[in-house]
């Protein structure tokens, strides 16, 4: 979603890491095309105001201007200041990471009522069933689901079909019922049927309109929401924060759902959303799948859009799919600085297993950037196979000492393989390099089973895609993470 605002972001900000001392009119300059940048992301201008005037005095402070890395201290400071924006803490970057539960408060006694509101088409009855399946299967709560849409044809329907697809019970439908009385009866099974969380969703209407206003708001007082969330499309841009206004002034809500993020909308909602309403985003939809729900959160996010990666989506879904023990064993041996053609071997088979390439490599600090100038024949699964073949077709001596493979050797393996020599010498010279980082990151250290998992932080992954990929470190360590 927000590729453009990164790359606009990310060359001023390279701009100022790659002077030396920064003067306040360098400053001002970059700033002007910062306020551009998100003024054309279609962030609202008060937000764009406030952001630049803040970051603007900070940037200027002395501590930057006598600052040895003064580039570098701008960057932190605007990402602080996106972090701030979107309703983070940048003092306390982890926040309240928790990777199961899906960003609501279930704080109350049981049932917990959630109330979903938003325009038509926005995604409330999609919504609902992430939700609920999320809650289900990962916080072990049981979720009962109640349709109040009367309005549009086979709105109940729908949501009833999606329960049954994720396993969730919905309110037995009542043909005729008026939604205030469904939402009593929703809230009596929830009661008798021992419900942990009762989601109800509600009918839309094409533009804000009293009508629905004023339904949404008896809906409430009968239901008494402990999250009343507000869903709504991304790819709206400034009327998404329009909507959100308006929905908190005449309903109240206390979260905000942003979806289709998986398109192509240019950020500006996203980023002006909390800034404008005073409400967070809690959740966002990334696609149609009901698994396609992801927290937001406001330092990996920031960290998205400045180009630095994301290093928590990275471990959680590096987590979801990596064999542990194997890849505890190669943190463990990449600790000490020791990497041979097992260990990539094995290192290989990792980064298979963790599907979808360039989803994965956008989240590594720095590689974003890199990423671009990697051609999609490298990130080809067949291209892994056949650097696995190479290496299954070489005797264990030789995986432990790659030294040993001298020109008879190479031919043996090629043919083995079903490769060419040529690409054996890549292999191992792409093996060569990784080693050598291996053994600069045994030096930086820390980097823990993430660099296990990932060969060092991007460089043992840019030596395997074929070597040569020049790794760009924009902001050194992803800010605001260590
Ligand atoms: N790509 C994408 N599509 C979504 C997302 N959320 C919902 N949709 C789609 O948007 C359409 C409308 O969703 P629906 O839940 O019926 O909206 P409602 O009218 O607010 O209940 C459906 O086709 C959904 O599959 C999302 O996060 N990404
Ligand atoms: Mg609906």
């Amino acid at each position: 979603m927000f590729d453009t605002l990164t790359d606009k972001l990310g060359s001023v900000l390279n701009k100022l890491t790659r002077r030396g001392a920064l003067t306040p009119s360098d400053i001002a300059a970059a700033m002007r095309e910062v306020r551009v940048a998100l003024l054309e992301a279609d962030v609202a201008l008060p937000v764009v105001k406030d952001f630049i005037a803040k970051v603007s005095v900070q940037a200027e402070g002395e501590a930057v201007v006598k600052s040895v890395t003064p580039g570098q201290m701008v960057i932190k400071i605007v990402h602080d200041a996106l972090v701030e924006m979107l309703g983070g803490d940048p003092t306390n970057p982890e926040g309240a990471i928790n990777f199961d539960a899906p960003g609501i408060d279930l704080a109350a006694p049981a049932p917990v009522a959630v109330l979903m509101v938003g325009l038509q088409g926005s995604g409330k009855t999609t919504t609902t069933a992430k939700i609920a399946h999320r809650l289900q299967v990962k916080g072990k709560k049981r979720v009962l689901m109640v349709s109040l849409d009367t309005y549009r044809p086979a709105a109940q329907e729908q949501l009833a079909i999606l329960g049954k697809q994720v396993g969730v019970v919905t309110l037995p439908i009542v043909a005729g019922q008026k939604p205030l009385d469904i939402a009593k009866r929703g809230l009596a099974d929830a009661r008798t049927g021992v419900f942990d969380v009762v989601i109800f969703d509600t009918a839309g209407r094409l533009t804000i309109d009293e009508a629905m206003m004023a339904e949404v708001a008896s809906v409430r007082e009968i239901v008494k929401p402990h999250e009343t969330l507000l869903v709504t499309d991304a790819m709206i841009g400034q009327d998404a924060v329009i909507t959100a206004q308006s929905f908190n002034e005449k309903v109240g809500i206390t979260g905000i759902v942003l979806t289709r993020v998986d398109g192509d909308a240019r950020g500006g909602a996203a980023l002006s959303m909390r800034a404008v309403t005073g409400r967070p985003i809690k959740l966002m939809g990334v696609g149609e799948k009901v698994d396609a729900l992801e927290v937001f959160h406001p330092t990996r996010i920031a960290g998205r859009i400045l180009g630095m990666g994301d290093v928590v989506g990275l471990v959680e879904k590096a987590v979801a799919n990596v064999d542990h023990e194997k890849a505890e064993k190669l943190a463990a041996r990449m600790q000490e600085g020791k990497f041979d053609l097992n260990d990539m071997l094995s290192q290989l088979q990792q980064i298979q297993r963790m599907g979808d390439m360039k989803g994965i490599l956008g989240l590594i600090p720095g590689i974003g950037n890199a990423l671009k100038q990697v051609k999609d024949s490298q990130l080809d699964p067949k291209t892994f196979k056949r650097l696995e073949a190479i290496i299954q077709s070489m005797t264990p001596k030789e995986r432990r000492l790659p030294d040993l493979i001298k020109a008879s050797r190479k031919q043996r393996i090629a043919t083995g393989s079903g490769t060419s020599v040529a690409e054996v010498n890549k292999l191992l010279k792409q093996h060569q390099q990784m080693e050598t980082m291996m053994k600069r990151m045994k030096k930086m250290g820390g980097l823990g089973a993430l660099a296990g998992m990932m060969g060092g932080g991007g460089g043992g992954l840019g030596g395997m895609m074929g070597g040569g990929m020049n790794m760009p470190r924009p902001g050194g360590p992803p800010l605001g993470r260590r």
